[in-house]
């Protein structure tokens, strides 16, 4: 198949692209490299050290024999996307190209309305490319397990059946988010939601869970294919940013109680899941909800674990509660479901298999490269 991979120099989307091309697709690489950008401007760099994303394809290509295509733009640029997308005919869009952090929509109001112009204006500019011009291909679009929140019942996959004063309908489920970014995910889910009934797209929306580790097969070929590793309080996440934190002798930063749970999943089953979506793409009309994680756990859970694997390699891993930043509940019901991918043949990596050790030895090699002053969080919601 043709895909067409959106963000496709970030952490997700780039480890995707690989795994593509790997997998026989004919793939390009859709980015505006903005990313590169915002971490220049919070002066924070990923752990690892990322080539050019030229200097990626030019290495994947030497070692595979496999070209990947770039288109170097921002999809806000219409004229740009829709060259993009009519030059290079996809059968599937995976679209990985938004603002992505919670703190960074939550630094103040040019931060919020960045994220929610970058965000819900690519999406519906796609939408509208997709259906002037592609009206056939399927749109897999990156949506977020916090569209949820934590509601107290269980969380259905998109949809949930209700009766209400004796009449039965299937209706979206509820959203409560708990950050402009993850607000910006429900504006789009409604936007992909709309353009599919009245138009008749295709589109798949894949609520990710939190994403843990960095090496796939793909991108452990070779250095210059390593992927980026986050660990600064704005772009990096609890599970990854311990490992790095418990790596350089610093206190796990447990935000609040740490009674916190969230739906994860290692990345190199984003990649899987985001592969089983393309081969089963959703029927025309139809908007087709997937939760992509494959455990659930509290932060806590996440923070004892990490403890205990990097006391087994030496390391001596404390665990600070701080005052939580963020205004979110931290006792709470969560239990999602999460059998679409599972009965399309998803074959999960857990947590506990061995998946710290390698990510606690990553982080240890490319400790040197830790700035301290990056870790604390500085974000507050309330603010
Ligand atoms: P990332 O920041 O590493 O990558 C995003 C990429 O998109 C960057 O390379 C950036 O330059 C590009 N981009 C952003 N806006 C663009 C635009 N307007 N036009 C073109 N390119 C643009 O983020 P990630 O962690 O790879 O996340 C990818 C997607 O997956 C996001 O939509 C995110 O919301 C979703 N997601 C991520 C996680 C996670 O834990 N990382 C979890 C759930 C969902
Ligand atoms: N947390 C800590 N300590 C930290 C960082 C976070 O306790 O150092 C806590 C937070 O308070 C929160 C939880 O861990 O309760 C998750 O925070 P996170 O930063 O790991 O993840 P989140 O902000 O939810 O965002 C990440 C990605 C986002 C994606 C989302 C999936 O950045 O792109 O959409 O995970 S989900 O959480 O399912 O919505």
């Amino acid at each position: 198949m043709r895909v067409l991979v959106i963000g496709g120099d970030g952490y997700c989307g780039w480890a995707t692209a690989l795994h593509l091309s790997n997998q026989g697709h004919e793939v390009a690489i859709l980015d505006s490299l903005v990313r590169r950008h915002w971490d220049a401007e919070l002066c924070s760099d990923t752990l690892t050290p990322i080539a050019p994303i030229q200097t990626r394809l030019q290495r994947w290509k030497d070692l595979t024999g496999k070209e990947i295509d770039l288109f170097i733009g921002d999809i806000n640029n219409y004229a740009f996307l829709v060259k993009a997308l009519t030059d290079f005919k996809p059968d599937s869009v995976v679209h990985f190209g938004e603002q992505r952090s919670a703190p960074f929509s939550m630094i103040d109001r040019e931060h919020a309305v960045l994220t929610q112009t970058n965000n819900v204006m690519g999406n519906l500019n796609l939408l509208y490319a997709i259906h002037e011009h592609m009206p056939d291909c399927h749109l897999v679009k990156l949506g977020t397990m916090g569209e949820y929140g934590t509601p107290n019942i269980d969380i259905e996959e998109g949809y949930i059946t209700i009766e209400h004063n004796g009449r039965k309908d299937t209706l979206p489920y509820p959203k409560q988010p708990g950050s402009f970014y993850h607000l910006s995910k429900v504006h789009d889910s409604h936007n992909i939601h709309f353009a599919c009934k009245i138009w008749g797209l295709r589109a798949t929306d894949l609520n990710q869970g939190i994403v843990y580790g960095v090496l796939t097969e793909e991108t452990g070929m070779d250095e210059l294919l390593i992927n980026r590793l986050d660990y600064d309080g704005v772009f990096g996440t609890a599970l990854n940013r311990f490992c790095i934190q418990a790596a350089v002798g610093h206190p796990l930063t447990v935000y609040g109680s740490g009674k916190q749970t969230r739906a994860m999943l290692d990345i190199r089953d984003t990649v899987r899941c985001v592969e089983i979506a393309i081969r089963n793409p959703a029927d025309k009309g139809e908007f087709r909800v997937f939760n992509q994680f494959t455990e659930m756990f509290s932060i806590n859970d996440i923070a004892m674990q990490i403890k205990k694997a990097g006391n087994s390699m030496g390391l001596n891993v404390e665990v600070n509660n701080l005052d939580n930043p963020r205004v979110e509940a931290e006792e709470h019901y969560f239990n999602a479901k999460n059998t679409n991918l599972l009965e399309l043949g998803l074959n999960p990596h857990f947590l506990s298999d061995s998946l710290l050790d390698s990510l606690l030895n990553f982080a240890v090699k490319y400790k040197n490269r830790v700035d301290e002053k990056q870790i604390m969080p500085k974000v507050n919601w309330r603010a």
